[in-house]
């Protein structure tokens, strides 16, 4: 304690804010195993972990950290770090300013002395962490430390993790969970604490909760007067779904402003574990440029086609499988054991397709990092791409199944399940069970009771998955984890505690043990969620209602998970919620196509859901390509209207533009002008110093006799102009009056 104390005073005055008091103002810890299961951890060229741990410390030096050193347990030291001191830090706000202000992301040039230009935009918490960590991990050639845990020389570095504010996360979820709205503020707090990034996708839930009202009102409306697949509903739907998206990407736009971020995705995150073949300079620039192939990369790009048709085959097969297993046992099959029968589909699916989505995951991940993307945004696009496909194909092929292939053709596919026969058979199982033979009719409910299974069971199963999942995980993991290590005679207990510090050691072991927050996993739910609402809400109106509840409440359950359920959040930045944006118009589009399908196979049907009549190809062809032009010609309008309306931020960035200008032509002639002024004061207005007109010396000689010399000086000043503009006025009347 005594040492840490002493490291605060070491600094004087420019102490960290007070929110890092409480956690003895370490800005992050830095998680080092130097044993795994009572034997020296392995760091892949032999060395000792001694020899890891001293280059790591000094390194974190020369970057600039002071550095503390505390047991961690289980095999690991904590390493406590902080900046070194408050002006290293003005120097990296100063520097980071200027990155932004050459890549265009801030208008104006920061001012030389940081001092004065922090008063006029004090560091937020978040911005502090952010320049921290990128000291940390930034290579050396951008001015850090390059530390990236699991990578190259740092094998033993386990994580770099921030501490959490428990104060700030207490009341924050207080506030949260006693009112309605979150407004603008609200989401300033949270971009100041947690970077823009995640502030972003808060901006984006609640901009999507305010927006389900309009189809909730609608849905209901429909529920209660409308015919079922009315297409009245199905087209307010795809409407109010444009006008959502484009109206989305100008509130982008407003916040990105308004948070000083718009363009900073053209600042790119380098990904350390990027591979070059070759270092080359820029012939023009004479920037050092890392190398690697496009063509490369290109192959490597294209095994996400043979990928994605493996999974989507993979999991559709999965899906159709299991889906035509449980129509046989529950609308075929008759025979004993129906009961418990009839849930082992459920089962079958709710095991194994987690199973092999996670392991699809892992595939995509690995394939992403093959790829070998050197930042970290096309990086994150990458996969983002490959995880929507998959969870696109879990989510909705098995409403698209039964809504165009079992309704439609039911009666004529569902007798070849017979085939199932052959192994119902093997339990002693005979023909007189199934009713196939007798005339087998769907099951008119089936396409609602499913819709209803995503949109309201997946949802709360999802929920409190997502809330209870991480906190049992790491009970497991850790029990498991010491279980281990008492077999190899590891002390699970952090030894050597200084009394005093126990309490805060033992908070940051159990922050070490938390997962890592990613956003783009809560955004990915909230993208599928929309994606139900586009594609299928014809089915069941009232879907909206549904996700407006759910949403108020997954809005808080985010909140607490962040702060309860994982490590504080590295602050990152970003201008929008990035790719999930094209997959939100990808939704918006296939909706249109969808919800006309759906309105045409099934408003003809005589009972709701029940087997539809009168179709032709044709017909549905006709429709589709119908609602398809009018989706397009919608977005048009929609996008132009937008553009019409005056954005906020555009106009603020407009305004900071031309006051950039502003000061900076003022700038160039504002010293003339304040000594004019001076002199003014001084002299009453005559013309002494400034804008007299040059003689001798210093401008062009001026003869007595030189007419224009005498011209200049024969007014002394501004009121000798006014006197005698005056006198000239005066003398003209008084002779107009004598000659009247
Ligand atoms: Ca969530």
């Amino acid at each position: 304690m005594e040492a840490l104390k002493g490291a605060t005073k070491a600094t004087g005055t420019n102490s960290p804010p007070p929110h890092f008091a409480a956690n003895l103002d370490v800005e992050y810890v830095i998680v080092f195993r130097y044993a795994n299961a009572g034997v020296s951890a392995q760091t892949g060229d032999s060395t000792p972990p001694e020899e890891q741990l001293e280059k790591l410390l000094h390194t974190l030096d020369l970057a600039g950290l002071r550095t503390v050193v505390r047991d961690g347990g289980n095999g690991t030291l904590l390493i406590f770090t902080r900046i070194r001191s408050e002006k290293k830090l003005l120097g990296e706000i100063y520097r980071s300013r200027v990155r932004d202000w050459l890549h265009g992301i801030r208008p104006a040039a920061p001012e030389k002395e940081t001092q004065k230009s922090l008063e006029r935009e004090p560091l937020t918490d978040g911005e502090r962490l952010r320049l921290v960590y990128s000291l940390i991990t930034l290579p050396n050639s951008e001015g850090g430390a390059g530390i990236t845990p699991k990578q190259g020389e740092w094998t033993l570095v386990e994580s770099v993790f921030a501490l959490h504010d428990r104060e700030f996360n207490k009341k924050w979820l207080k506030d949260w969970s006693t009112k309605w709205m979150i407004g603008p503020e609200d989401l300033k707090v949270i971009r100041d604490r947690f970077g823009e990034k995640i502030a972003f996708y808060f901006a984006f839930i609640q901009w999507y909760f305010i927006a389900l009202s309009v189809p909730a009102a609608l849905g209901l409306f429909a529920y209660l007067f409308l015919p079922a697949y009315s297409s009245l509903f199905a087209i307010g739907n795809c409407l109010w779904s444009v006008v959502f998206v484009e109206y989305w990407k100008r509130q982008e736009i407003d916040l990105a402003v308004q948070w000083g971020v718009r363009h900073c995705s053209t600042v790119q995150r380098k990904r350390a574990e990027f591979q070059f073949e070759a270092e080359a300079t820029d012939p023009v620039t004479g920037e050092k440029i890392r190398y690697f192939p496009a063509y490369k990369r290109l192959t490597r790009q294209l095994i996400q086609v043979p990928f994605a048709l493996f999974a989507a085959s993979c999991l559709a097969i999965i899906i159709a499988g299991v889906f035509s297993i449980e129509i046989f046992l529950v609308e075929v099959y008759q025979g004993p054991l129906k009961v418990i029968l009839k849930f082992l589909p459920t089962v079958l699916l709710s095991i194994s397709i987690p199973i092999v989505s996670t392991i699809l995951t892992g595939f995509a991940t690995k394939l992403t990092e093959f790829e070998n993307y050197e930042n970290q945004d096309s990086y994150e696009a990458a996969l983002t791409q490959k995880i929507f496909v998959l969870n696109f194909i879990t989510g909705y092929f098995p409403l698209f199944l039964t809504a165009f292939v079992y309704v439609p053709f039911g009666e004529v596919l569902v007798p070849y399940l017979d085939i199932l026969n052959v192994t119902v058979q093997h339990f002693g199982h005979d023909e007189k069970y199934t009713t196939s033979d007798t005339g087998f009719q769907i099951n008119p409910s089936r396409l609602k009771a499913q819709m209803i299974y995503f949109v309201v069971t997946a949802q709360v199963v999802g929920f409190v998955l997502e809330t209870i999942l991480p906190q049992l995980k790491r009970t497991v993991f850790k029990k498991a984890k010491e279980f281990d290590s008492r077999r190899k005679g590891i002390n699970t207990e952090a030894v050597l505690d200084p009394p005093e510090e126990k309490k805060f050691l033992d908070q940051v072991r159990y922050e070490a043990e938390l997962e890592v927050y990613d956003v783009t996993v809560d955004l990915r739910e909230m993208c599928m969620q929309f994606g139900y609402l586009t594609l299928f809400s014809p089915i069941w109106p009232i879907t909206a209602v549904s996700f407006l509840i759910n949403n108020l409440i997954e809005i808080r359950g985010d909140a607490a998970k962040i702060c309860m359920e994982m490590q504080r959040p590295i602050p990152n930045r970003a201008d929008s919620i990035g790719p999930w944006l094209y997959n939100l118009s990808f939704l918006t589009w296939l909706g249109s196509i969808s919800s006309a399908a759906l309105v045409y196979i099934f408003s003809s049907a005589d009972l709701e859901g029940g087997p539809p009549k009168g179709l032709t190809f044709h017909g549905l062809l006709l429709s589709v390509m119908l609602s398809e032009h009018v989706y397009f010609g919608a977005r048009f309008v929609v996008s132009y209207a937008m553009s019409k309306i005056q954005s906020v931020g555009l106009e603020t960035e407009r305004k900071e533009k031309y006051m950039v200008r502003k000061r900076y032509l003022e700038e160039s002639f504002g010293m003339e002008n304040e000594l004019i002024r001076q002199e003014d004061e001084k002299t009453g207005g005559s013309y002494t110093g400034v804008g007299v007109v040059p003689s001798g010396q210093d401008g062009r000689p001026l003869a007595d006799g030189d007419l224009s010399g005498k011209f200049w000086r024969s007014q002394n000043g501004w009121k000798d102009s006014v006197n005698a503009g005056v006198q000239i006025m005066d003398y003209v009347k008084k002779q107009e009056k004598k000659t009247q």
